[in-house]
């Protein structure tokens, strides 16, 4: 059963660039130059000999040039890791693209993501199957995990089973380990002369897939379209009842870019931001007196409510909750009896008895015991804390609190502080896509069968030129290594895609910092509301904020 929306949408027709309106995925393809990676290249092209150096790929706009086989060919999807909105509509770009170069090609999708390439579970994705897939959210079609694609045993299971079922190409969708995993797999399979291209494509909510070639992440404007709508109704609901302050906390991991997005949208009283926390060496006590000012300053104005809003990656950019979080996950990694030890240990003397430092067994102490236990007792498979299910807009809540009932007693405040929590994630993670995502994945997957039919490999499909009407953007093939760089990983040195963090000398920061202090008092909020996917096309067809504010264009404009 489907609702009446989705069967509206169904009818949707993503829009391509121009080059494949025209010619389909047998555009031309043309090898551009070579882009070495910013630093480590030698060490880097030890890891990859095969796929370093490989050129930029893009598409002609002229000429329409038979692929590289005439032959019908085969290819294998899978999603991996966490869902963003407008997967499907890559799978059915790819689908398209696919049929646009020959009618029998075919497409596998393997069940389950990686976990499932590796058990060989699969189905047949005939543009019939992806149908009713087409412009809805999830990745409900073929579903996806976090299983690890990086051992010579699981590409060499990988391979067995792609060349048992004849698949030449596999297209990887995921975020950045997903992709630098991909290219090992790209390497493993020249190497291994095993026939198999393997193509990725960027997806992740979190926004931190982008660089000089990757302009956006998949699903990242719809996902920030959903908690911009909520944000902004939440924020209506305050200045209608004038009693709450609201933390919320919102999904994108380290990285603030789905906070800052969402803030340019809705303007909150306060958004922090990770990266500027970090920069600054602000402590907790310097972030919730911050925080404290602000509603003391509001107050002041008779507004006993207001917005905040915190990246969900806050707390492992706290100066001594970083060095908290990398000495537990130390300790706990030697000795996971520790666990219980620490979560009821008594006072920092205990703590320190368990190898903490003084100082981080100070600020132990200091949390509240729902947040001390969130620090050691959740834990990720590595062992390390897994810091998106710690609660830090509670942690705020209490620590404002305490610094507001200082300010009381010293006579500086007068209000009342009542506060509401929120955590926003899996809200926004299987919306149905914007216009953006839809055509943006739409051509993202028929970008993929491009690549795939110019014989190409160890690359990621991308579009150039987000900003403009989809009919001016321009797909390429960006090869995954002139992304990478050496980070240590598990204890050891290792290449791997640069992860993104929000820039604070960029414009978006720019435009947030520029008008946070009159967001802070005044109610200068805005109310997005829902995503429209029928209208005008200056409302259905808007990119991200952030995205138009690094290419230049203001997001100030008269909007009649
Ligand atoms: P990806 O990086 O895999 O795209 O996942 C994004 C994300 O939504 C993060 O924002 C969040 O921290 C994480 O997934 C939560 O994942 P899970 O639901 O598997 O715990």
């Amino acid at each position: 059963m489907i609702s009446r929306l989705q069967h509206a949408r169904l009818a949707y027709q993503p829009k391509l660039p121009a080059v494949f309106r025209e010619h389909g995925a047998g555009a031309a393809s043309r090898d551009g130059d070579v882009h070495a990676p910013a630093h480590d290249g030698e060490r880097i092209r030890g890891f990859f000999p095969n796929v370093y150096r490989l050129p930029m790929v893009s598409f002609d706009d002229d000429v329409c040039a038979p692929p590289v086989t005439q032959d019908p060919i085969c290819v294998g999807v899978i999603f991996s890791g966490g869902q963003a909105p407008g997967g499907h509509n890559v799978v059915a770009g790819l689908v398209d693209g696919l049929k646009s170069l020959h009618p029998d090609n075919r497409l596998i999708g393997f069940l389950g993501g990686p976990g499932g390439l590796l058990r060989n579970d699969v189905v047949e994705l005939t543009p019939e199957h992806i149908g009713p897939y087409r412009n809805t959210g999830g990745f409900d079609l073929i579903r996806s995990d976090r299983t690890k694609l990086e051992s010579e045993e699981q590409f060499e299971a990988v391979r067995k089973h792609c060349n048992a079922r004849g698949i030449s190409a596999l297209v990887i969708i995921g975020g950045d380990d997903s992709n630098t995993n991909a290219c090992y797999l790209a390497e493993y399979f020249i190497r291994s002369n095993a026939g198999i291209q393997v193509i990725g494509c960027p997806k992740t909510i979190d926004g931190d897939l982008k660089n000089e070639w990757i302009e956006s992440s998949f699903g990242f404007d719809t996902a920030c379209k959903v908690y911009s709508e909520l944000v902004g109704n939440i924020y209506r609901d305050a200045l209608s009842a004038g009693k709450y302050w609201h933390f919320i906390r919102i999904m994108g991991r380290s990285a603030s870019h789905i906070a800052l997005e969402c803030a340019l949208q809705t303007h909150p009283n306060i958004t922090l931001i990770s990266e500027e926390v970090a920069h600054d060496n602000l402590t907790l006590l310097d972030i919730t007196d911050r925080i404290a000012a602000v509603i003391c300053e509001r107050a002041a104005a008779g507004r006993n409510y207001g917005l905040l809003l915190v990246p969900e990656g806050l707390i492992e950019f706290i100066p001594e909750m970083r060095v908290l979080i990398s000495e537990l996950n130390d300790l706990l990694a030697n000795d996971a009896s520790l666990q219980r030890t620490l979560a009821s240990a008594p006072d920092e003397a205990a703590l320190t008895a368990c190898g903490l430092t003084a100082a981080s067994a100070a600020a132990y102490k200091s949390l509240p015991a729902e947040i001390r236990s969130q620090l050691v007792m959740d834990r990720d498979p590595h062992g390390n804390v897994q810091v998106s299910k710690i609660e830090t807009e509670k942690l705020l809540i209490r620590k404002v609190a305490e610094r507001l009932r200082e300010r009381r007693a010293a006579g500086e405040y007068l209000g009342a502080f009542s506060a509401q929590n929120h955590f926003f994630g899996y809200e926004g993670r299987c919306a149905a896509p914007s216009n953006f995502d839809a055509d943006y994945c739409y051509s993202l997957g028929y970008t993929g069968a491009a690549l795939i039919g110019a014989g190409k490999t160890g690359c990621i499909a991308a579009i150039r030129n987000l900003h403009k009407p989809a009919e001016d953007w321009q797909p390429f093939g960006v090869p995954v290594t002139s992304m990478m760089n050496i980070e240590r990983r598990g204890g050891k040195e290792k290449p791997v895609i640069k992860k993104a963090l929000v820039d604070l000398h960029q414009p978006p920061f720019c435009e947030l910092a520029a008008h946070r202090a009159e967001w802070a008092v005044a109610d200068e909020f805005v109310s997005p509301g829902p995503i429209q996917y029928f209208g005008p096309g200056t409302i259905t067809d808007l990119p991200p904020l952030t995205l138009l504010l690094e290419k230049g264009v203001s997001i100030n404009g008269d909007i009649g």
